[in-house]
């Protein structure tokens, strides 16, 4: 970075992908739309609806700014992301964000995240509970349910996150270096708890910032009952192992 340059002006956009064929061209024109200078990063995971050859479709026409990474199956949205995260910091991105493709993360909101990292935050979370921040056409069960995860998480924890399950993220690129991204094997959506709690444990700036959060209008959800479990087992298993390193005054 030369100096006087901000790093979200070296943004790189992972999106993961499993059957979101109608979403995809949607969400990637707007993220381009909203924030023009950065890159898209598209990780399928082999989606037998074709996403993956649309993928390589917009990449084609957009090659500077598109990039594709095929995997061979689905291996869920940490794997998917773990694989993105090592694409972009070997290219030398200074930002990584990630976002759905189901259009749940308004990229017409990345500029408050991207804001956040300019003005030096290490980990920006997008943010549904804090003040401004809301949940639209959520049914009530899966309100519940996140709600749940949230206080579960930072009571297991002891971390002062409103929402640690949230999906749509700025992290700067020092944080994606310094924690063991070799040790990360959370598969699903306990994923985002697990690299939240090795950010804030290794001392970086976590700031939340308030989006709109919409519920998919196209295609089908993925979250699944064994998502739910894993989540639940090892966030218990963290916050015991993090009280027991503290007690031991063992510096993190
Ligand atoms: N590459 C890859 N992407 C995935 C996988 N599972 C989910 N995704 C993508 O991850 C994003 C989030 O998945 P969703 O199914 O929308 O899950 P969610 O938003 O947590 O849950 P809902 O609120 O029910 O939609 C979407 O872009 C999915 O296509 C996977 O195994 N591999
Ligand atoms: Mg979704």
């Amino acid at each position: 970075m030369t100096s006087g340059e901000r790093p979200s002006q070296r943004t790189l956009v992972i999106i993961p992908t499993y059957n979101e064929r109608e979403n995809l061209p949607l969400i990637a024109a707007r993220v381009h739309a909203a924030v023009p200078h950065c890159h898209v990063l598209i990780v399928d995971d082999g989606s037998p609806d074709g996403t993956g050859e649309l993928a390589d479709e917009l990449a084609l026409a957009d090659p500077d700014r598109v990039h594709v990474m095929h995997r061979v199956s689905k291996d869920g949205l940490g794997a998917a992301y773990l694989a993105g995260f090592a694409w972009g910091l070997g290219r030398g991105y200074s930002v990584l964000v990630e976002m759905d493709a189901d259009g749940s993360h308004a990229p017409e909101e990345l500029h408050r995240l991207l804001d956040a990292v300019d003005a030096g935050a290490d980990l920006a979370i997008g943010s549904r509970y804090v003040p401004g921040g809301e949940v639209r056409n959520w049914p009530r069960r899966r309100m519940v349910l996140s709600r749940t995860a949230n206080g579960y998480s930072r009571i297991s924890l002891g971390v002062d996150v409103n929402d640690i399950t949230a999906g749509y993220r700025a992290y700067r690129r020092e944080v994606l270096e310094k924690i063991d991204l070799g040790a990360v094997d959370s598969k699903g959506y306990c994923f985002q708890v697990d690299l939240t709690w090795r950010t804030i444990s290794a001392g970086f700036v976590v700031v939340e910032v308030p989006i709109t959060f919409t519920e998919r209008e196209l295609g089908k959800s993925k979250m699944s009952g064994s998502n739910i479990r894993e989540a639940i087992v090892r966030i218990a298993q963290w916050g015991i192992r993090g009280r027991i390193d503290r007690a031991r005054g063992a510096v993190r």
